[in-house]
């Protein structure tokens, strides 16, 4: 387990040692609320977890309790418009989003503002029955600032990214599912186990195939349809030269198990 104090708090990582890691917010007297250390902290988990090949899957979440109640306000209210710029905060966020391994979101309690925001980041969102989601930045006076107005859009569409955006009402866990912010809804005791053997079954699968996946999902937000299916198609290509593709096809035909490298 490593461990990076947060002021108040701190953020851990923890390897499980079968291609999975965890990463775990926990500021539990700011309900989370992520500080700069606590993103900074983020963004170096992350890097490191980018640069591991024995890593194949990343679950990310809080505690049973709490994911992220958003930003910290305290941080922000005497900020101004300059030292808000000089921050460059979105290279913390871009540490989480661009990772090349699968992220799987764990949700429990609230998924506020940044918080929700850092789940957005990830490649799948498991909620727990009694999660509550939402952007309530425009309350605050300013507006979603870390991928929320794109990143909600692309996901539920504008009409429904509009509700929650303009008077950041908060929705549940099966509200979310039903609109496509979230994979899968679970009991709220489940959510991290849930997480987990996602993450594990992922851990078995070839770790190109599944990387190149992501990619091509994630451009697909991106581009238009001819430039990601040429895309896609150049992908799979690229793929048909990897040790992989020859020993699951392989394994298939010869009905056994296959035997993935990472090649
Ligand atoms: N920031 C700082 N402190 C927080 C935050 C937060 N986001 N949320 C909770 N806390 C603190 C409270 O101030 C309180 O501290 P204290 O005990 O010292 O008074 C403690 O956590 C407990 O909070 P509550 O008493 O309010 O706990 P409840 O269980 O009653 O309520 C809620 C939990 C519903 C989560 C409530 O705390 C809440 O509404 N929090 C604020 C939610 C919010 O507005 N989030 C959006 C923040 S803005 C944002 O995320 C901007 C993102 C864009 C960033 C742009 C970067 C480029």
């Amino acid at each position: 387990m490593t461990v990076i104090s947060t002021d108040g708090g701190e953020v851990l990582l923890e390897r499980h040692g079968d291609g999975t890691a965890t990463v775990r917010v926990h500021r539990p007297d700011a309900r989370n609320a992520l500080n700069i250390p606590t993103r900074q902290g983020l963004a170096q988990f992350f890097n490191e977890l980018g640069d591991d090949e024995d890593i194949r899957a990343i679950v990310l979440t809080g505690s049973d309790e709490m994911f992220v109640a958003g930003a910290d306000i305290g941080d922000m209210v005497d900020l101004s418009a300059v030292e808000m710029m000089k921050r460059r905060s979105e290279r913390w966020w871009a540490a989480v989003a661009g990772v090349p391994q699968p992220v799987i979101a764990a949700v429990n309690g609230f998924a506020l503002g940044g918080g929700l925001e850092l789940a957005m980041c990830c490649d799948v969102i498991i909620a727990g029955r009694g999660a509550k989601l939402g952007l309530p930045e425009v309350r605050l006076g300013i507006i979603p600032g870390a991928g929320g107005t794109q990143r909600l859009t692309r996901a539920v569409g504008k009409f429904k990214a509009m509700r929650m955006i303009l008077n950041g009402e908060l929705i549940d866990a099966e509200e979310a599912f039903a609109m496509g912010l979230v994979s899968k809804v679970t009991e709220d005791a489940e959510t991290y186990e849930e997480a987990i053997k996602m993450a594990r079954d992922i851990a078995k699968l070839p770790p190109l195939s599944v990387q190149t996946a992501k990619e091509a999902v994630n451009m697909s937000e991106d581009v238009s349809l001819q430039a990601g299916l040429f895309m896609e198609r150049k992908a799979v290509q690229v793929l048909f030269a990897s040790h992989d593709k020859k020993e699951g096809m392989g394994a298939f035909l010869e009905k056994r198990k296959p035997e993935f490298k990472g090649e």
